[in-house]
């Protein structure tokens, strides 16, 4: 097998300096929380590939469906000849996203392809064109998502121009907003989408349950609440992105759930399909009714073999109870988290649900225009110190300077107590 420095070599003269890797090392096998290089080093994962992982790579039920299905056939596209495995997706995701009113799916092969077909459904149910997103908001990387995506580097510089009738208005950031409580932040973001955008022209508000790329944000109890009811007033749709925080990431089937809202449409992705490329977008049926047959679709959406691993997937959820592993993630993480704080006061808050925790790092009694002076080098000097002892750990935020945890919610205690040291020494 190549070592990983030859593979690096081979990469530099064939894939494009674009797309960038995190750790240098490659990848020869993973499953459970750990992964394995061609080098034959061990890494406990806090990753997930991004939180897709939370079942486990290669978990034995979602290997034997792929199996089977690949063994019958591997695609023929739903928008030609429809198969069973699509429909139970959807049903799915009806019986499993908030709300008991009648629901209808479409399915699609990535995050950012579900966000923009939300968008399109949002538009067309209601005859109007303006979308409101959030500062801070991670929607994708396609030329709509990229409108709806706050963070300039490195998603959108130089990639314009993007799509219009994008509005943003300031999300609910506890920590850097002076700790507005849920109903003042909402009355602020509202007040503006009333006076800058109009309510008459409003066709959807788009969020984040909990902010992911934008650095795992928590918004204040209440605001996702004022902000759906008012959406919901406006006669406008409200979509909840819960592309990171699905699939029982925060300790519930959808962070929806934690907020008691009922979106009108959501969007998922990434934990569906335990690492097989699908996504969906699930909402009221009269809203998705509302398009025209035919304008919905693409060659591989819902794809059969991703949606044979979304059913496996799914039922792993159910019978090992991920959600309630994800809350015992955040039981035993939580507490290491905030005493690692009250050593290190470049922390300066420890925030999350479930199995989606962050240390926010700052430069102590340092502060600006927007509150506590975040510190994105202390944030990449101890994701590197955590990569070098072999812990897979990511960053985020608009500031860069959040370290973040998204460990598979199958990880065992020992591998997650494993991980939580290495990060500790990763803080010395
Ligand atoms: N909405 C809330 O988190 C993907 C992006 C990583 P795709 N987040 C990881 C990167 O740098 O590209 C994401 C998300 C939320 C939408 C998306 C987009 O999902 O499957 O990456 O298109």
């Amino acid at each position: 097998m190549p070592t990983s420095a030859e593979l690096h070599q081979r990469r530099s003269a064939a894939v494009a300096r674009g797309v960038s890797s995190m750790i240098p090392s490659y990848v020869s096998s993973a499953g459970g929380g750990t992964m394995t290089d061609v080098d034959g080093r061990e890494w406990i994962d806090f990753a997930a590939g991004i939180a897709v992982t939370s079942v486990g790579n290669s978990a034995p039920a979602v290997v034997s469906a792929v199996q089977e299905q690949v063994e019958k056939f591997t695609h023929t596209c739903f928008m030609i000849a429809p198969y069973e495995q699509y429909v139970a997706v959807c049903e799915e995701l009806a019986a499993l996203t908030p709300g008991t009113f009648e629901k209808r799916s479409a399915l699609f092969n990535s995050g950012a392809e579900a966000v923009e077909n939300a968008v399109k459904i949002a538009r067309h149910a209601t005859g109007r064109q303006a979308v409101v997103v959030f500062d801070h908001a991670y929607h994708g990387r396609t030329n709509l998502t990229m409108a709806l995506t706050a963070k300039v580097m490195p998603y959108k510089q130089g990639f314009g121009p993007f799509a219009g009738e994008i509005y943003r208005v300031p999300m609910s950031y506890p920590f850097r907003d002076g700790g507005l409580d849920g109903a003042t932040a909402a009355a602020q973001a509202i007040g503006l989408i009333e006076k800058q955008v109009g309510a008459a022209d409003l066709a959807a508000v788009l969020i984040e349950p909990i902010q992911g790329e934008g650095g795992f944000v928590v918004p204040a109890p209440g605001f996702l609440a004022e902000l759906a009811a008012w959406t919901k007033s406006t006669g406008a749709v409200f979509i909840a992105d819960e592309i990171q925080t699905g699939f029982c990431r925060t300790g519930a089937w959808f962070a929806s759930f934690d907020e008691g809202i009922e979106p009108d449409l959501i969007t998922t992705a990434k934990g569906i399909a335990g690492g097989l490329p699908l996504a969906g977008v699930t909402g009221r049926a009269e809203i998705m009714d509302a398009v025209h047959p035919g304008g919905l679709g693409g060659t591989y959406g819902g794809n059969p073999v991703a949606c044979a691993a979304a059913l496996a997937t799914i039922g792993m959820m159910r019978e090992l109870d991920l959600a309630a592993a994800a809350r015992r993630i955040d039981s035993l993480a939580r507490p290491r988290l905030e005493a690692l704080a009250a050593k290190h006061p470049v922390i300066g808050e420890v925030r999350g649900r479930g199995a989606m925790l962050a240390l926010e790092l700052v430069k102590p009694g340092e502060s600006g225009p927007f509150g506590p002076a975040p510190d994105p080098a202390a944030a990449s000097a101890v994701a590197k110190a955590a990569h070098e002892a072999g812990l897979l750990l990511l960053t985020c935020g608009t500031w860069s300077n959040v370290i973040r945890l998204l460990p598979p919610l199958i990880i065992d205690d020992d591998e997650l107590d494993r991980g939580l040291s290495l990060l500790e020494q990763a803080f010395l």
